[in-house]
């Protein structure tokens, strides 16, 4: 396409078409060079936009919002706009630089932290962090470690953030027993005639029934606490300094809202404590790290710094567990819905993601003696 700057062949998907009008509308630094894909979000469409001053660049994160997935977007920009700013100022305050260590948002020409296109589309840009990565796999303990800390400190951070300022951006997104009437439904419904050939990983969540709620009860009598909580603690979440190899940045902000440590820390373990890709199809090279797991236990506690109470501490290894299998159960459920939620790259993507999940969970189960013994 003559003059444009995005490659509409790359990008290769519907409904992104008004990608420079958005563009347009967002009051950056210089002229929009090039936009492109970035990143291994399942969620968001997210691009990188590069523009030129002179001998300038500049570089922001372009991002199509999920309005499928965050059916209130207006809530969740005020969510992004409120929290940001909160941490802006606690990393201001600790001589800290705001522009790196949190999200910018780059306002509208409007005024507006987001732009709604013609075909209503939300939009949202953010400065570009550069010099740092987000992973996929944990290269190394010290990166993994040092994730933990961010995310620790994350969450100590806003400790004091007034909850009521906070809308619930997806309800009930971490209550287990309900993400497995979810999949119940999903599996009676069989809306694409798939569950025939998933009989053993049905059958594998089935056999856990029990245990789904040791976590949500906990909560919700109030043994442990709601915090405000980041939800999706992905290794790929938090931008890692490519000189340093710290962690400086806490990313992906759309589920900040109340919560558990316990499965902040748990959804993190699920991820990237994992010897293989969360896609992996080779399912022997699936399995719990003990050493990462232990770097994680204890650079998650280290940036809570204290916070924490015995009861969520001794609850750790079922927050690893019950969000390694929520999660495998939530892409078994979208397969068996026929590819809705998450972006999938290949046609049984949400079902091998799944059998990694459940592999793992496995797994825990034989390492459990060992990740009870480390909290
Ligand atoms: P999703 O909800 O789809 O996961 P994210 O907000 O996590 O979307 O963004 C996807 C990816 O884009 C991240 O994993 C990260 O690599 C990159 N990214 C997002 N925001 C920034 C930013 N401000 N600076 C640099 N990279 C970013
Ligand atoms: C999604 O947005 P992303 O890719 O960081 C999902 C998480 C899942 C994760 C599995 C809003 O995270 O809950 O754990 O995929 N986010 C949402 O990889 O559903
Ligand atoms: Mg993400």
């Amino acid at each position: 396409m003559g003059g444009s700057i995005v490659d509409y062949q790359k990008i290769a998907t519907g409904a992104c078409e008004k990608i420079e009008e958005a563009v347009s509308q967002f009051c950056v630094e210089g002229i929009p060079s090039e936009c492109a894909r970035y990143g291994n979000g399942h969620i968001n469409d997210t691009f990188l936009l590069c523009t030129e001053e002179g001998e300038q660049r500049h570089q922001y994160i372009l991002q199509r919002m999920n309005t499928h997935v965050f059916q209130d977007p207006g809530g969740l920009m005020q969510n992004i706009s409120g929290v940001t700013a909160y941490l802006r100022d606690q990393i201001v305050r600790a001589g800290g630089d705001a522009q790196r260590e949190t999200l910018t948002l780059i306002r509208t020409k409007a005024g507006a932290d987001y732009y709604v296109d013609s075909l209503g589309s939300w939009w949202r840009m953010y400065l570009f962090i550069t010099d740092a990565v987000g992973y996929d796999v944990a290269e190394s303990k010290e990166d993994f470690y040092q994730s933990a800390k961010a995310f620790g400190h994350f969450q100590r951070l806003l400790d004091a953030y007034p909850v009521s300022e906070l809308t619930e951006t997806i309800p009930d997104f971490h209550n287990t027993p309900k993400r497995f009437e979810a999949f119940c439904r999903a599996v009676e419904t069989d809306a694409c005639g798939r569950a025939k050939h998933v009989g053993s990983e049905i059958a594998f969540v089935m056999d856990r029934k029990a245990e789904l709620s040791v976590v949500m009860d906990r909560l919700q009598n109030g043994e442990i606490p709601y915090r405000v909580t980041h939800n999706d603690t992905k290794l790929n979440n938090v931008l890692i300094d490519t000189r340093s190899g710290e962690a400086v940045c806490v990313i992906d902000l759309d589920t900040v809202m109340p919560g558990t440590a316990v499965f902040d820390f748990g959804d993190s373990i699920r991820f990237g404590a994992n010897t293989a890709e969360e896609d992996e199809r080779d399912l022997s090279k699936v399995s719990l790290s003990l050493p990462l797991y232990e770097a994680y236990v204890s650079g998650f506690l280290e940036g809570c710094a204290g916070s924490l109470t015995d009861a969520e501490i001794r609850l750790l290894p079922w927050g690893a567990k019950l969000m390694t299998l929520e999660c495998g159960m939530r892409f078994l459920t979208d397969y068996l819905e026929g590819d809705r939620y998450f972006r999938i790259h290949r046609p049984e993507h949400n079902l091998d993601r799944a059998r990694t999940q459940f592999a793992l969970v496995a797994d825990m189960e034989r390492k459990w003696d060992a990740m009870k013994r480390f909290v």
